[in-house]
């Protein structure tokens, strides 16, 4: 028996079976490659999905076709109806779901928690934006005629999700996809296969509980070449994918070609500013959450921290004494502060991060290790680490999803510390700790930061679902989940009636038969 109630909760969310397949709501099947899904908790298999092959691919886009056609007729409200449904049985499924992300995945079940929380979050909003899914009318320059603009559902929204946010990002997509009347087809990642399965048939109860036709929302599983099949399948008119850079240009390219359109959600390096003016304690608390927490396997992990020179070494004993009380263990133990990395791979990473900034001359203030003995069997915990480095650094511009904090420095203005916070490939999420107005300001100003996300006096990671989630240059440009998030998932029509006996032309022009 697996502790922490996982057995109970694996029950609960109907996964007692071994094997799990491609999923079209109603059906499923499945017959390509079995994926296992281990924990990276205690090493233990969990379960097993079959990939999906190009067969049963085209299966699910037939049925994902017929439902939109029905989907699309439904009034908005209605959609938005269902939306409410899902998100209540998130709120009765919130234990049990939270500790499957907790033990597939490894973040702490308090994160686990948190990410059905921005399910049921992202719901609500859904459901309220069903009704206000708002074009504007303008005045025609033309007399007797009207002018207005409508939104329309788009078709099959292809989403390919990551293994950091195994729920949640899916969520953020398609609570939106539904209300805008499109339906889904998912891929999550290989990594956390179960988290797919668990969502699809929370999904699935609500729509046949509904009759509504099976292909609303779509289950695919495999690797990256299972995502290929979105990416340059025309009848897909939208792909939205969360993960690497390098994943991320890759879908952007092959949907380009084909014209299509993709919300990307890709890499930051983001970096907390600590200026003379910083409250230390909440500048501390922010920074080891942001870069600890879920194991620095975050796209909004803090990365960096620019620390003004004059407060430098008392921020730096702060970070090292608040590492010094860290945790690590048992993610579903709610003593320990941090898990473990998703896999080997990710432990690979994170040591060779280390050796590449013990090279380029970084000082490491904190030691890294892989962890072994009792409770570290899976050979995934590793011990956070804090380096001191250069923001030229090679392995400072990149994004390692691990929890290796870089601390630098710097002298004068907060000019300077900007500069070097937007001097990065990167653009997601990015604070600056400060009491000081004159600096804040400047900071969010026109001249400040350059990323999608900008806070001050919070950390760079844990965006509430109200406002746009996303950033710039590499990490992609794509805004997902709240604000005006939602008009990518539909297409506009702009409509000009005239209601007189006359047709007069726009700018003017005379044409007389
Ligand atoms: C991600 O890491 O892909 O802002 C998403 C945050 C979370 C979402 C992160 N709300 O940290």
């Amino acid at each position: 028996a697996l502790s922490f109630g996982i057995d109970e909760a694996l029950k609960q969310l109907g996964l007692q079976e071994i094997n799990h397949g491609t999923s079209t709501g109603v059906h499923s099947f499945g017959s390509g490659e079995l994926i296992e899904s281990f924990s990276p908790v205690d090493g233990q298999s969990i379960g097993k999905v079959t990939s999906t092959t190009k067969e049963e691919y085209e299966k699910v886009i037939q049925t994902a076709t017929k439902a939109f056609h029905h989907w699309r007729k439904v009034p908005a409200p209605q959609r938005g109806e269902i939306v409410r449904q899902f998100g209540e049985k998130l709120r009765e499924l919130k234990e049990p779901l939270g500790k499957l992300v907790s033990y597939e995945m490894g973040k702490s079940y308090q994160e686990g928690l948190g990410e059905v929380q921005e399910m049921i979050d992202i719901c609500d909003f859904a459901v309220g934006l069903s009704r206000q899914l708002h074009g504007l009318t303008m005045h025609s320059e033309r007399p007797g005629h009207r002018m207005y603009e409508q939104y329309h559902p788009l078709g099959i929204a292809g989403i390919i999700s990551a293994f950091n946010f195994p729920v949640a990002v899916w969520s953020w997509n398609t609570a939106l996809a539904w209300v805008c009347g499109d339906v889904c087809v998912w891929k999550p990642s290989e990594k956390t296969p179960l988290c797919g399965v668990a969502c699809q048939s929370i999904i699935a109860e609500v729509l046949r509980e509904n009759n509504l036709p099976e292909g609303i929302s779509c289950l695919i599983n495999g690797d990256y070449t299972v995502g290929e099949f979105m990416s340059h399948d025309k009848r897909i008119p939208l792909v939205s994918a969360t993960g690497s850079t390098r994943m991320g240009k890759i879908v952007a390219q092959a949907v380009a070609a084909r014209l299509g359109k993709s919300l990307l959600e890709l890499g930051g390096n983001n970096a907390i500013i600590v200026t003379p003016d910083a409250d230390i304690k909440m500048t501390v608390i922010g920074a080891v959450f942001g870069a600890v927490g879920t194991a620095g396997q975050r796209c909004t992990s803090t990365r960096r921290l620019i620390i003004h020179e004059s407060i430098y070494d008392k921020v730096k004993k702060a970070l090292v004494d608040a590492y010094q009380q860290l945790r690590i263990g048992n993610p579903l133990d709610e003593n320990n502060h941090v898990g473990p990395l998703i896999d080997l791979d990710a432990v690979k990473m994170y040591n060779s991060a280390l050796q590449k900034v013990a090279e380029e001359g970084g000082n490491i203030i904190v030691e890294g290790e892989v962890l072994s003995g009792e409770g570290y069997e899976s050979g995934c915990y590793v011990k956070p680490a804090i380096v001191e480095a250069d923001n030229t650094f090679k392995i400072v511009q990149e994004e390692t999803f691990a929890p290796i904090l870089y601390l630098l420095k710097y002298s004068g203005d907060v000019e300077n510390a900007i500069a070097m916070q937007n001097d990065v490939a990167q653009g997601l999420s990015s604070a600056i700790m400060t009491n000081n107005l004159r600096e804040a300001e400047r900071f969010l100003s026109v001249a400040g930061s350059d990323c999608g996300i900008a806070n001050v006096n919070i950390g760079t990671s844990g965006a509430e679902i109200g406002g746009a989630f996303g950033g710039e240059k590499e990490t992609g440009g794509g805004r997902e989940s709240g604000s005006d998030a939602w008009k990518v998932y539909m297409r506009r029509q702009t409509n000009t009636i005239n209601y007189t006996a006359e047709l007069p032309l726009a700018q003017g022009i005379k044409f007389d038969l």
